[in-house]
């Protein structure tokens, strides 16, 4: 049985390469994307126990996903092939220092995911459920799944993760914001990022968020500071500092990797400033690699990164 659970929808992701973009770009590479696929795969790479759920097309790139998940170690039993509903796409390109996202996933068979689809033995069984609110945001039965996975993990002692995850395309900010705190309030851990805590309080200074966050139980963490993560619990707040990058390539699944560190440091035991650190060197990693997963790193290479050496292989 996996320890740390995640769902939500995964899509093929097409990219552009090079400067044209994708209006003038003959050729698109061909991957998936997918923040809670993102975070199940970070986890297992770094030798944690991992499941992901969602509903998948019965078609050629549902099939794809989920067999790169399965191949990364992730447990793929509670996942779901919809035949009257495709697989999702997304399309991703870079011009200049532009990045944009266009999404085709309106009536994807993720989005037609029901609270009736959730295994609550699967929920039952795990340590931590980790959601996100781009699940919330796919549509009314998507948003009833979230709240009813979040309530079977509290009848049966799983923590709940929230990463808020809050993408405009999706929704506006304020039907997010509802949705978002309320879940944020049901969390046992909360990672939203600092962009998305402006953008949901509608607050620019950090003197006046952390009161706010301050009436929440769960454990805040706040990705996306200036060079810090920040702990905010029982009131105190604590700065842990990222791992220093020379060259970013591509910084999109950064707050998935974070996500995947912090909660493999939960598991292993170590302390929430011990496991945000973990978070910040294995979202460090992400950044340096085009893709939304492909450069989450595996244990080794955290363990060099921690002890100070550079990874060579020889
Ligand atoms: O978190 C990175 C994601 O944005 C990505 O992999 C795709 O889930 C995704 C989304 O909805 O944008």
């Amino acid at each position: 049985v996996p320890k740390v659970i995640t769902f939500g929808e995964s899509m093929g992701l097409l990219m552009s390469s090079g400067l044209k973009g994708l209006e003038y770009s003959p050729g698109l590479e061909m991957s998936f994307g997918g923040a809670e696929s993102n975070v199940a795969i970070g986890l297992a790479r770094l030798g944690i126990s991992a499941g992901w759920f969602g509903r998948l097309g019965n078609d050629p790139v549902g099939r794809r996903i989920f067999k790169a998940i399965r191949g990364e170690g992730v447990d793929m039993s509670s996942v779901l092939f919809a035949d009257d509903a495709p697989t999702g796409l997304m399309m991703r390109e870079k011009v200049g220092d532009r990045s944009s996202v266009y999404y085709y996933r309106k009536y994807s068979a993720a989005s037609a995911m029901r609270p009736e689809h959730l295994n609550e033995a699967y929920i039952a069984n795990a340590e931590i459920l980790h959601i996100t609110g781009i699940t919330a945001a796919l549509s009314n039965t998507c948003r009833d799944t979230v709240f009813r996975a979040v309530k079977l993990a509290k009848k049966h002692g799983t923590k709940v993760s929230f990463d808020p995850n809050l993408r405009m395309k999706l929704w506006s900010a304020e039907e997010a914001r509802p949705v978002l705190l309320a879940l944020a309030e049901q969390a046992d851990y909360y990672l939203p990022g600092l962009d998305e805590l402006r953008l949901l309080y509608q607050s620019e200074s950090l003197d006046e968020l952390f009161p706010e966050l301050n009436k929440l139980s769960a454990v805040k963490i706040i990705k996306g500071g200036p060079n810090v993560t920040y702990l905010l619990e029982q009131g105190k707040l604590t700065e842990v500092p990222y791992f220093q990058v020379k060259n970013v390539v591509d910084s999109v699944g950064a707050g998935d990797g974070f996500c995947a560190g912090f909660l493999a440091g939960l598991i292993e035991g170590h302390s929430n400033e011990e496991a945000i650190r973990l978070g910040n060197l294995v979202g460090s990693k992400v950044i340096q690699a085009p893709g939304d997963w492909e450069g989450l790193p595996a244990r080794e290479e955290v363990e060099a990164s921690l002890a100070g050496r550079g990874h060579v292989e020889r």
